[in-house]
């Protein structure tokens, strides 16, 4: 737990922050929840957020995540306060709301459910998961892996929970949720709850039998809240995918499906050597493929181009009202084509302010 004068510290300069926001900083209102929250935290070491300030804190930690090319979006964020989940069921339904707003039918909202604050060390709520929907990984006797290499791990562990996985590319994993420092309980997601897409490409006809999918809701859900000094170490959120997220770095990494050969041998492209440019043209016609399928499927996907040139807007907006704004340049830039996009050629600065999302260690760890 952080000391003391370190909370009163945050939650002074939260505050202030916070007041501003609403055009009353310096008001009698201001002083007097200043002077009530420090003397709860003197007084039980933590300090309970009033509704608006939870979902202003919990905007503000997106609008300063330096590695978020999302974000002239962040003050759309819908915040779900589930600070009153008791036991490892409450957050399973917390979850279950959170997917269907945030799903929509393919029409993404941003959204994210707050669990209980840290209050002691040992008593951490925790979403297992690295994100709320992700496909299982299972190692094989001769090293190689069915389905997604990234998350062999973690599948692992919910087999050691007693996860039965099907063995198939595409599983979706079920969800290990830790209540109040407890064990932590598995949970399926019911399948018609995630929202799937079938990826096909708009002129190679092949490109359906290859038999990929992925899932429409990006939520990321091993990250910790840090607002005005009170942390969230459960604090699932989730917006919409970005192409290059999934046809790049998901299906075109050699650590995950590793897509770009098979698919430059389908083009009938020579892979024998790097020199045909194989590998790039296979990770464009990827990106094709999941643009289409996704827009086709009426489910909310974005562009590199368009995003970076929203970003790109967003640091202008930002550099009005705040004066800057922290970007982390090696994770904005797209992984393909980043020359080609507005912000390959912007200068960033990189820094951290609070509200904020952190790493934290591994929930099993
Ligand atoms: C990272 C896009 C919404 C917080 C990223 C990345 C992209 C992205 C492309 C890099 C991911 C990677 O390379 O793995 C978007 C888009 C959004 C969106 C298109 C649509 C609305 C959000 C929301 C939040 C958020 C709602 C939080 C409330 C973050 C954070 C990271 C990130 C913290 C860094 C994650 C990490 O370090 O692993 N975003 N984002 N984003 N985004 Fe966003
Ligand atoms: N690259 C990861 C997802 C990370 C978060 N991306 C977002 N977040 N778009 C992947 O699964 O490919 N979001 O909140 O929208």
């Amino acid at each position: 737990l952080k000391p003391k004068e370190l909370v009163i510290k945050e939650a002074t300069e939260f505050l202030q922050e916070y007041y501003a926001s609403i055009r009353k900083e310096g008001s009698e209102a201001h002083l007097k929840r200043k002077a009530d929250v420090i003397e709860e935290i003197q007084a039980k070491g933590l300090y309970d957020l009033t509704e608006q300030e939870l979902t202003y804190g919990a905007r503000l930690s997106w609008r300063n995540a330096s590695r978020c090319i999302g974000r002239i979006q962040w003050s759309n964020l819908h915040i779900f306060d589930a600070r009153d989940a008791v036991t490892a069921t409450d957050m399973y339904d917390a979850i279950i709301s959170h997917l269907k707003y945030g799903t929509n039918n393919g029409n993404l909202r941003s959204a994210m459910t707050i669990f209980p604050p840290r209050a002691n060390d040992s008593h951490d709520f925790r979403v297992w998961n690295i994100q709320l929907v992700r496909y299982a990984g299972y190692e094989q006797p001769d090293g190689s892996v069915i389905g997604d290499p990234a998350n062999v791990e973690f599948t692992k562990i919910c087999e050691s929970y007693g996860w039965k996985g099907k063995g198939g590319m595409f599983d979706v994993l079920p969800l290990l949720l830790q209540a109040n420092g407890e064990d932590p309980e598995l949970f399926e997601i019911p399948s018609d709850l995630v929202l799937e897409v079938p990826i096909s490409h708009p002129e190679y006809e092949w490109f359906e039998e290859l038999k990929l999918r992925w899932y429409a809701l990006p939520a990321v859900s091993c990250l910790l809240l840090d607002i005005g000094g009170v942390e969230f170490p459960a604090c699932p959120f989730n917006g919409w995918y970005m192409v290059t997220e999934i046809g790049a770095r998901d299906f075109g990494d050699e650590n995950r499906y590793n897509l770009c050969k098979p698919v430059a041998q389908r083009m009938k492209l020579d892979t024998r050597t790097e020199t045909t440019l194989w590998r790039d043209k296979a990770i464009v016609e990827i990106n094709c493929a999941v643009m289409h399928s996704f827009l086709k499927h009426g489910v909310t996907l974005v562009d590199h181009h368009s995003t970076s040139n929203s970003f790109m807007q967003h640091l202008q907006n930002e550099q009005k009202l705040r004066g800057g704004c922290p970007a982390d340049w090696v994770w904005v830039v797209p992984p393909i084509s980043g020359s080609a996009t507005k912000v390959f050629h912007q200068e960033m600065l990189n820094y951290k302010i609070k509200p904020s999302l952190e790493y934290q260690v591994d929930a099993w760890k």
